[in-house]
């Protein structure tokens, strides 16, 4: 992409941004939440008449009022979803820590803590089941409670007397750590409700908040401002959200509320937590032949819009870019008395990876192939794209053998193959991983509108909108590129997104697809604007251009990372030494943008795998309720990173007018499963390889490493026996 034109997106960089935070008019009452402390328990009584009595306590809502809430639907993506029951807030029952059992609206923030703090709830606590206790055993899944999804393609396929390798992993649930924590200004103006919120789909949202306030979606506005970050955790409203709308619209005032870090904590939506077994069936020339997946998700006690789509994708998504004729694939979601679990960057994806590329190292591993060689060898070939996998999904198009090749070249993978033999014979821990996956990037449509104004300039308005992504500049490069000869540097071009009164409605920045799909409605608003401009210049301005961008498939992204880890034999302390991965984007718009994405990504992905887990005890209480007791990675955490965008041939696929694939997700999606392939690989030389192999969960930090070092047999027999007794204690 090549234009001089000058786009104006340093905003931010300039202290401009305008963050829902930020919006503080005089008058605005302030929100705060007594939230449950127990994990479950009955509510036997609530007492708020010292908080209805503090002075500036403008209203207080428990149970009785806020009974009748009616909560907005979740997406109905599942067919067979069966929702828990969503008992309304402070009816009777509270189902996880943290969960709003009352809410007062005061006149500052000070006030309506204190007055929450000041109410009187006694409660009988119940015993809990914070996530339900996922089998990771050989037989059928055995959680303690009934699903509330389930999802299965491909038959049982029990092909006794082939041999197969089998994973069992569980993924620590994780929080979205946006640097903006969630919040809400809601408004009565003009008998409408204006709501600023930090959403990754304001249309979805004014729909939602529609739904609970008993308004007509014409009666709301969303308006979303700059918002810092996201992830997925803004992409459904939360329960806090639609009580403050609610309380906006009893008081008809101005109500605010943005969560404390603790908040999000105790009561945001959480990412992850799935637990994963899988089997691998193997001809007798080692190559994959049957996939056999069990997959489990927590749902938490609350679910948010888009609750179902982790399971979802998990299971569609396997058997991943590998040709694997057969699946028996079950993926289930269990409610819990936790916090909730919505989509996570990646929402599914991470999980599919990390599930086959362990079984695809193992079975290499089994034939003592390198795990490089062995995937190259199974990969769907390029020739025979589109490719129908066995769950149905098309791949539409890409080289994954080439990105493959790419990756390894970059690496240096053969000398680093020889490199890691000299340090294993000096005795150095040290493990290369592979990780392969596929990215789908979101399906469905989005809108855009473009409009020539008589001053020469352009508006561009998107159904879509960022959250720290930059859309201005990727949005404004579509259309600049659209426009051809009709713009010249001098030309200004505004960007409009997060407003359901000013922008066309969208479905949102979720899932990767706001360039491949919202970029591909703004091209083809922008072109046909050109047209027309070009058959008539002389035509009447403004002149408006809108168009609804249907994908006819959706795109698939690859990625190969490559990782090198080395491991402290003393100390257990993981070293990554360097990470070298390659993405095929399809079409590149901005490649400033699209590294930026993975890049991020990647850190977050890092976090995952090293660093980041939520805990609650057998009580259901959170005890990873602060950052001082929640790792996440810092710039010092980065390790040397070499990443290649592979920008495959966008005429390939058809899966939208751009030939453009989603990179929002990737580092979440690969850099684990090569983490967590690394570390296997390192501990693989020990005596005792399967043992050590089995000890290695996430997050890799020094003790689980120390431990797998020893279940491997690696230390002398005094260490071992320290080891032991402290996986007794
Ligand atoms: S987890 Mo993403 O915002 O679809």
């Amino acid at each position: 992409m090549s234009t001089n034109t000058r786009i104006e997106d340093d905003r931010l960089l300039r202290g401009l941004g305008r963050f829902v935070q930020d919006l503080d008019s005089p008058g605005t009452l302030h929100a705060a939440f007594l939230r449950s402390p127990h994990a479950l328990a009955r509510i036997t009584a609530i007492d708020a008449d010292a908080a209805r009595a503090l002075a500036g306590v403008r209203a207080v809502f428990t149970g009785a009022e806020l009974a009748t809430l009616p909560m907005p639907a979740v997406n109905p993506l599942v067919a067979d979803i069966r929702l828990p029951a969503r008992a309304p807030v402070g009816a009777g029952i509270v189902h996880a820590v943290g969960e709003p059992v009352a809410m007062v609206v005061a006149e500052t923030r000070a006030i309506a803590q204190s007055a929450a703090e000041s109410i009187e709830v006694d409660y009988d606590p119940l015993p809990p089941c914070a996530d339900p206790r996922l089998s990771l055993q050989p037989g059928p899944s055995s959680p303690s409670s009934q699903p509330t999804l389930h999802l299965a393609f491909g038959e049982p396929s029990p092909d006794a007397g082939l041999e197969s390798v089998e994973v069992a992993l569980h993924q620590p649930r994780v929080i979205a750590m946006a640097l903006e924590p969630r919040g809400i200004v809601a408004r009565w103006e003009d008998e409408r409700l204006v709501v600023y919120l930090p959403s990754q789909s304001p249309a979805r949202a004014r729909q939602d908040l529609a739904a609970a306030t008993g308004l007509t979606t014409a009666q709301i506005r969303v308006v979303t401002p700059d918002v810092g970050g996201a992830f997925g955790a803004k992409a459904s409203v939360g329960l806090e959200d639609l009580l403050v709308a609610f309380a906006a619209v009893r008081l008809r005032e101005p109500v605010r509320w943005i969560a404390s870090r603790s908040e999000e904590f105790l009561a945001g939506p959480h990412g992850r937590g799935a637990a994963l077994r899988g089997q691998l069936e193997l001809a007798a020339d080692g190559s994959p032949c049957a996939l056999r997946a069990r997959m489990a998700f927590p749902l938490g006690a609350w679910l948010p819009f888009s609750a179902s789509v982790p399971a979802r994708n998990a299971a569609r998504i396997l058997p991943g870019p590998y040709r694997i004729a057969r699946v028996d694939i079950e993926a289930a979601a269990f409610a819990g008395n936790a916090a909730p679990v919505n989509i996570y960057r990646g929402a599914g994806r991470p999980e599919a990876a990390m599930l086959l590329e362990r079984l695809m190292d193992e079975a290499a591993r089994r034939h003592h192939e390198d795990p490089l060689a062995y995937r190259r060898r199974h990969l769907v070939s390029a020739d025979a794209m589109p490719h129908t996998t066995p769950t149905g999904e098309v791949l539409d198009s890409g080289d994954y053998a080439a990105c493959l090749e790419t990756a390894a070249d970059r690496f240096g993978y053969t000398s680093a193959r020889e490199n890691q033999r000299q340090r294993r014979a000096a005795g150095e821990i040290v493990g290369i991983g592979v990780a392969c996956y596929v990215e789908p990037c979101g399906q469905g449509w989005e809108s855009a509108r473009i409009t020539a104004h008589a001053d020469g300039s352009f508006t561009v308005a998107s159904g879509s909108s960022a959250q720290g992504q930059g859309h201005e500049t990727t949005f404004s490069t579509l259309a600049i590129e659209a426009l051809g000869d009709l713009v010249s540097p001098e030309t200004v071009i505004r960007v409009l997104q997060g407003d359901t009164d000013t922008c066309p409605p969208g479905i949102g920045a979720l899932a990767s697809r706001s360039v491949a799909i919202g970029g591909s409605a703004i091209t083809l608003a922008a072109k046909r604007l050109a047209a027309r401009l070009r058959a008539d210049p002389d035509a009447p301005r403004p002149l408006t251009e809108e168009c609804i961008y249907e994908a006819p498939a959706e795109a698939w992204g690859f990625g190969c990372v490559i990782a090198q880890m080395r491991v402290d034999t003393e100390t257990g302390a993981p070293t990554i030494e360097s990470i070298t991965w390659a993405d095929d984007v399809g079409r590149i718009v901005s490649p400033t943008l699209a590294h930026g994405q993975l890049i991020g990504g990647l850190a977050q992905g890092l976090g995952q795998a090293m660093m980041e887990r939520i805990f609650y005890d057998d009580d259901g209480q959170l005890l990873t309720g602060s950052l001082m007791d929640y790792a996440v990675p810092r710039a010092a955490d980065m390790p040397p990173v070499q990443i290649v965008g592979v920008e495959s041939d966008a005429a390939a696929t058809r899966a939208n007018a751009l030939g453009a694939k989603g990179v929002g997700e990737a580092g979440c999606i690969g850099v684990p499963a090569a983490l967590m392939n690394a570390a296997a690989d390192a501990v693989s030389v020990l005596p005792e390889p399967d043992a050590a192999i089995a000890a290695l969960r996430f997050p890799l930090t020094a003790e689980t490493l120390w431990r797998a070092l020893h279940a491997g047999g690696h230390l002398n027999d005094d260490a071992r026996g320290a080891a032991q007794q402290m996986e007794q204690e």
